[in-house]
């Protein structure tokens, strides 16, 4: 395939373009119509993740409607855990949840024959790279070691991640194998996404924010430079986006010490110091997802202080955390308009 610079691409080489190109994390979802109607179709949620044709759908659907500058494949964080036979289950209105594993489980735990069960996976990523339009880029995705720890140790959604911080300090040697394992099958998995035509791959840590400062560098920094180091052997020229929620004043190194491309900010990052951080390279966010919700001259002021602030160097346009399901797609239009210069005011 000849190779197209897409927008999202030239910024995570560091070119700063005006407009930034924009894309929203959650951007299928559950506040779509069009997502309600084809989850409803695939049975659970897990069926609609391994559903290449249906998966491709949902991926595009926020494309069709908004033309987002990048799509991200439709899957989840948890089909990791999934094929390493955890049990992982999503009910309706209780998020998810998996047989919890202990240091026995993770002793015997093998990643023999995952790749098998994630093949539709792989194969949604290649459907999509044909049906996307040239301009748009997919971004492939996992979830960080640690992440993906937090909901194997608890078995389900926590909002503090104590089971897994407890069970870290209890068996330290059983959860380094744990985030080990995690980190070269996820190795594995991104290679094979961006083989199959991803342009970037995105590490979502979506828990880093509750670790303190020595478990931030063993469980956040340390498996993220490992997974990184390892999918660059590889791919030399693989592009990734790290995103460790909450990470505070713990993302000033975080750059150089994991080797992520671009670093995602949520929305609590200051924006005096996501302009200090991007002067090492681009940065990804971090409008408050509830701006979002809310509409009208509050998300556009949100909107503005981000371009103002962070518009002349590289940025990925970004929420700070997903769509929640109540926002109405009128709100995403504008958001993107506004992003765009194409406001009414
Ligand atoms: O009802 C439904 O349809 C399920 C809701 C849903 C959706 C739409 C879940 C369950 N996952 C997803 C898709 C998803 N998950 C995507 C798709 C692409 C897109 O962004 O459009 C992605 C990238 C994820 C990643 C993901 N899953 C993360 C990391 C990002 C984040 O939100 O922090 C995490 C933590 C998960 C776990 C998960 N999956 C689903 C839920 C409700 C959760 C969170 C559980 C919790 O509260 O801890």
């Amino acid at each position: 395939m000849t190779s197209m610079r897409r927008n999202l691409v030239r910024v995570l080489d560091g070119e700063t373009l005006s407009p930034p190109p924009i894309w929203l994390m959650r951007q299928a979802g559950r506040y779509l119509p069009e997502y309600l109607e084809t989850r409803a179709q695939a049975g659970s949620f897990l069926q609609l993740c391994y559903n290449p044709e249906l998966a491709t759908e949902v991926t595009l659907q926020p494309i069709r409607r908004f033309g987002l500058d990048a799509a991200i494949l439709f899957s989840d964080i948890l089909v990791i855990p999934d094929a390493l036979k955890r049990n992982v289950r999503f009910n309706e209105g209780h998020g998810p949840v998996m047989d919890p594993i202990d240091e026995y489980g993770i002793a015997t735990l093998s990643a023999e024959s995952i790749f098998a069960h994630l093949s539709p996976v792989i194969q949604t990523v290649e459907s999509l790279r044909i049906r996307l339009p040239a301009p748009t880029a997919l971004l492939g995705f996992c979830g960080a070691p640690w992440t993906v720890a937090t909901y194997m140790v608890a078995g389900r959604a926590t909002p503090d991640q104590a089971p897994a911080r407890l069970f870290a300090y209890r068996h330290p040697e059983a959860f380094e194998r744990l985030l080990t394992l995690l980190a070269d099958v996820s190795v594995e998995y991104l290679v094979a996404q961006l083989d199959a035509g991803a342009d970037a791959v995105q590490i979502f840590d979506s828990w880093a924010g509750v670790l303190g400062e020595p478990e931030f560098e063993a469980y956040a920094v340390r498996p993220v430079a490992r997974m990184i180091k390892g999918i660059r052997a590889r791919r030399p020229s693989a592009k990734i986006i790290a995103f460790p929620k909450g990470a505070g004043l713990m993302l000033k190194e975080y750059r150089r010490r994991t080797g992520a491309d671009a670093i995602g900010l949520d929305w609590t990052v200051p924006l005096d110091f996501a302009f200090e951080l991007q002067k090492d390279g681009p940065v990804q966010g971090n409008l408050d997802p509830m701006r979002l919700a809310a509409g009208g001259s509050t998300l556009d002021e949100g909107v503005d202080a981000i371009l103002q602030r962070l518009g002349d160097g590289p940025l990925i346009f970004n929420l700070g955390h997903g769509i929640i399901p109540q926002v109405a797609p009128e709100n995403v239009q504008r958001l993107i308009d506004r992003v765009r210069g194409i406001s009414e005011s």
